[in-house]
């Protein structure tokens, strides 16, 4: 009787369930289909997600450190694979907690900075890199003072420069530093202005960098000079605290007019938002439409068709009973906001969202008060996922792309979609963290159709496109993107130099050969050196070369020139386009090997 009750009952709650699914089908179809649709993924995230970093093999690094928890001293990270629902973990050596995050050229994961110690917080010299092929972290060099709280910006060159942070001492570091792979950090660099921490930073198309906010001064960094200069003020009079800031797509359609957004921010939060056109004579600030809801500690996530999803955060800082759960999409096309539906749970300090390579986004963590944080992931599944009566929409499909580009070179992308295509963008994977992607970017590219295959332009420049690896999406005319594939956009030749060491004593001379190879450098390619002692000068015969070939670099040390070991890194610049090596100079006695002697 019992069983056979029970089994009454579940089959009865098996139609109900059937009845109303269906009717909810067709709702949920509806709004899927304008809106996007929410869903939460039936496993957790058993660390803290504060940063995280989209990898080239769909994999997310995420970085917890001490994890928002000052008694934690098991210091974490994971490797979060979307696709298969895994996630492994692992210790690191130091406390991650509060870095910046970037994906360097080469596709290793760079962490910068990090937690010296909580209140008062004081920043990490130390930096280190994840490498995706070993799942291993590496300690690269120290910068020359602590950094909590900084921000990352990849430059046109691949290199990486840090800003802002807390310093050992808990001060406000105000020098930029540059990282080069191989070549170890740059002198600091006096800004001469106290930065806000995590500033909004962004790379534009002519290589230079703007700090959007969060303060109202919107200041730009002339990356060749290494100093600053006041470009504008906002028109909000306070500052966006934990408000966000987005580089709108760049494009050949506009000559890559650099235009950023800024949105929400400060306690109480506003839900305003601004744009910028850095592009203008006299850059201004001027109201966007305003969010649908004020926002602190938000997200704003760049979608392959050009869209900005903005979500998340509260109206009163790190309170859930005020957070904003609707979701919005902002068109830089038609300049407009419209709905993305409503997420389910509060998204407040360190929640972090980001773009998957199957075009729908994560959106992770949260992180209310020390020691409690939010385990639960969410998924967007954009609006352009859905046909109309709210079934997956066909999707177009990439059958072909090569594994590396160089700049402005043309490359084919196999497709059987071809002639349904409209757009083709090359999108910098993300890196967010305290409600700002430090590495997003969006950059379309021209091509033209041939059967079976589009013949895409590659973006011109680093500065455009920063040398690394980008989700590449074929969308088309419905609006409808593939699932990307992952390219890498290089230097179109490479620098080398020969010997890697050489010894001299004080007010010798030596010599070294550089080569410029490769196919991609057009026209003139100019040589420099940098890391030279004092007391010595250092020229290159011949001064330039056309295209590829060699020069000698001739250097003359001094009488005064100080015994050491210094780092000299040769910089080929081919119209912006730049590439380097680094070779040892040793100015100290001759080791002679004596014969015989062991
Ligand atoms: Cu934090």
């Amino acid at each position: 009787m019992k069983r056979r009750g029970k089994r009454r009952t579940t089959l009865a709650t098996l139609l109900l369930t059937l009845l109303l699914s269906a009717g909810l089908w067709s709702f949920a179809a509806e709004e899927a289909t304008a809106q996007g649709q929410w869903t939460t993924l039936p496993y957790l995230m058993p660390i803290n997600p504060i940063h995280m970093a989209l990898m080239h093999n769909g994999k997310v690094l995420i970085v917890a450190g001490s994890g928002y928890d000052a008694s934690n001293t098991s210091f974490e990270a994971g490797v979060w694979d979307p696709q298969t629902g895994t996630i492994t973990r692992q210790l690191v050596g130091w406390d991650m907690f509060c870095n910046s995050m970037v994906v360097l050229p080469d596709g290793r994961v760079f962490v910068n900075g990090g937690n010296l110690k909580y209140n008062p917080f004081l920043g990490e010299p130390r930096n280190s890199v994840f490498d995706p092929a070993t799942g291993q972290f590496t300690d690269v060099e120290n910068m020359a003072h602590g950094r909590w709280y900084p921000t990352a910006t990849t430059l046109g060159d691949g290199s990486v420069m840090t800003f802002s942070g807390l310093s050992e001492i808990g001060l406000t570091n105000t020098t930029v530093e540059i990282y080069r792979v191989g070549a170890g950090w740059s002198p600091e660099y006096a800004s001469g202005w106290v930065p806000p921490l995590y500033p909004r930073m962004h790379l534009l198309p002519n290589g230079n960098v703007v700090a959007s906010g969060p303060t109202p001064q919107t200041m730009i960094f002339d990356t060749s000079t290494k100093t600053w200069s006041a470009v504008a003020s906002t028109n909000y009079s306070g500052t966006r605290r934990y408000g966000s800031s987005v580089l709108l797509p760049l494009g050949p359609a506009d000559g890559y007019t650099p235009r950023v957004m800024i949105f929400g921010g400060g306690d109480p939060a506003t839900a305003t938002t601004e744009i910028i056109d850095l592009s203008a004579p006299t850059p201004q600030w001027r109201y966007g439409p305003p969010m649908s809801q004020p926002r602190i500690e938000m997200n704003a996530t760049l979608l392959p068709n050009g869209r900005v999803l903005v979500l998340g955060g509260s109206a009163r800082d790190e309170d859930a009973t005020t957070a904003s759960l609707n979701a919005d999409l902002y068109d830089p096309e038609t300049n407009t906001f419209s709905s993305a539906g409503t997420n389910t749970i509060p998204r407040l300090y360190h929640s972090n969202a980001l773009l998957l390579p199957d075009g729908t986004v994560a959106l992770l963590g949260s992180n209310p008060r020390q020691g409690i944080y939010e385990p639960h992931i969410e998924i967007y599944s954009p609006a352009y996922l859905f046909n109309v009566d709210g079934s997956p929409a066909t999707r177009p499909t990439v059958t072909g792309v090569p594994g590396a580009v160089t700049y402005g070179a043309t490359f084919q992308v196999q497709t059987p979609d071809a002639a349904a295509i409209s757009s083709v963008v090359l999108m910098r994977p993300g890196s967010p963290t305290h409600a700002f992607d430090q590495d997003q970017r969006l950059v379309r590219a021209s091509y033209t159709v041939g059967g079976g295959v589009l013949n895409v332009t590659a973006p011109p420049n680093g500065n455009i496109a920063p040398p690394g690896y980008y989700l590449l999406f074929i969308v088309n005319s419905a609006g409808v993107p593939s699932v990307a594939s992952f390219v890498r956009v290089t230097a179109n030749f490479s620098l080398s130099a020969a010997p890697a060491s050489s010894t001299v004593l004080p007010g010798e001379s030596t010599s070294y050969t550089a080569t410029v190879a490769g196919t991609g450098a057009t026209g003139t390619v100019t040589f420099s050196v940098s890391g030279l002692p004092s007391g010595t000068t250092a020229t290159f015969d011949p001064t330039s070369v056309n295209g590829s070939g060699s020069t000698i670099m001739n250097v003359t040390t001094g009488l005064t020139t100080p015994l050491g070991t210094y780092q000299l890194t040769i910089t080929a610049d081919n119209g912006g386009i730049v590439d380097r090596a680094t070779v040892t100079l040793v100015v100290g006695p001759h080791v002679m090997p004596v014969p015989g002697l062991k």
